[in-house]
């Protein structure tokens, strides 16, 4: 039997409960760009009071190191007008600097600029700022969401930001840094409900930052599905997308339920929690892997998604 990338994504469906945050983040683009800046400013500085994130590092700011450095010397009109081209992608250079990042540059761009905001050498918002009735009802359901969530919604605001040329494609990238695990990820994961040495490799795999090995468990045409993305097809696409997004990542898969079908391939579903090396143990992400893997043993299809709640681990039914 032959798949397809559009029917796998379909496997146990039910999965995708309307997550909050595609609502979230369209509400979020239509402010005005300044509400958003303002908006950033405040739910971190909310978040900062629980939880804040990992300084990145020297290795992660060599890329951004010159751009921070010019938005430095600038007076604040100057770096309030720069954080406002970048929020609205216009095509400026350094907005165009910045859509080459990767994303762990550009958060760790961002980290920095709010370090300067903290100690007041960047102003956060802009001079005689009016917050407008649209910000508070955003923050407000930026506040409900748990921290896993809060942290996805800050990550693809960064992410969005920037121009987007076709240049700035991840081929013409320089290479990730490697990043440094300060504490080792668990290496021995046992799933309750999932046996699937190709699901299990794969945890251990991510949990070691060995990509390589991960990719191999794959069929050549194989395809990974992150959260809110499209697929991204194929070995060398997916390799080079685990370096840039994956490194450092904490698995911790729980439970699954795993459906043999005639063919022998299988569709499985494993939910647990997964700790970023942005917020470490502070923050865990619900998630959903969703797995075909072909009557080989090979992974052709797998979904990431975030869960809606914390319920959802236990939503492991077939449909
Ligand atoms: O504009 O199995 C200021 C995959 C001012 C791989 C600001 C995965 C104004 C396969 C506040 C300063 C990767 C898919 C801005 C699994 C302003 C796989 C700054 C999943 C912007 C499981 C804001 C992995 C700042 C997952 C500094 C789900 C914001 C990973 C910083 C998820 C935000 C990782 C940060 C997430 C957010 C990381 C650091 C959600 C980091 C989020």
């Amino acid at each position: 039997m032959t798949y397809t990338i559009e029917s796998a994504q379909s496997i146990f469906s039910n999965t995708q409960i309307p997550s909050q945050i595609p609502a979230i983040i369209a509400l979020f683009d239509q402010l005005s760009v300044d509400d958003r800046l303002a908006l950033l400013w405040y739910a971190y500085t909310e978040m900062g009071k629980t939880i804040t994130p990992a300084a990145p590092g020297a290795a992660r700011l060599q890329f951004a190191e010159r751009l921070l450095n010019e938005i430095k010397q600038m007076p604040n009109e100057g770096q309030m007008q720069v954080m406002r081209e970048l929020a609205l992608r216009s095509d400026t250079p350094i907005s165009r600097t910045y859509g080459y990042f990767s994303v762990n540059t550009k958060l760790a761009f961002w980290y920095e600029l709010g370090e300067l905001m903290k100690q007041g050498l960047v102003t956060p918002v802009p001079t005689g700022y009016q917050m407008s009735p649209g910000v508070e009802v955003v923050l407000e359901a930026i506040k409900k969401l748990d921290a896993g969530q809060q942290i996805t919604v800050l990550r693809n605001a960064v992410v969005d930001m920037g121009y987007d040329s076709d240049a700035a494609s991840s081929e013409n990238r320089a290479a990730e840094p490697m990043f440094k695990r300060a504490v080792p990820a668990p290496s021995k994961i046992t799933i309750a409900g999932v046996m699937e040495p190709a699901v299990l490799n794969y945890v251990e795999a991510m949990n070691a930052d060995n990509f390589k090995a991960a990719v191999e468990l794959f069929t050549s045409d194989g395809a990974l599905q992150p959260p809110f993305q499209k697929p991204i097809v194929g070995r060398e696409a997916i390799a080079k997308y685990m370096q840039e997004e994956a490194q450092g990542l904490n698995m911790m898969p729980q439970q699954g339920i795993c459906e043999t079908k005639a063919d022998g391939s299988k569709q499985i579903k494993v939910t647990g929690v997964v700790q970023t090396p942005w917020f470490g143990v502070n923050v865990g992400m619900n998630i959903a892997w969703r797995f075909l893997i072909n009557p080989q043993g090979k992974i052709f299809f797998v979904a990431i998604d975030m869960l809606a709640s914390p319920q959802e681990l236990l939503n492991l039914r077939p449909r």
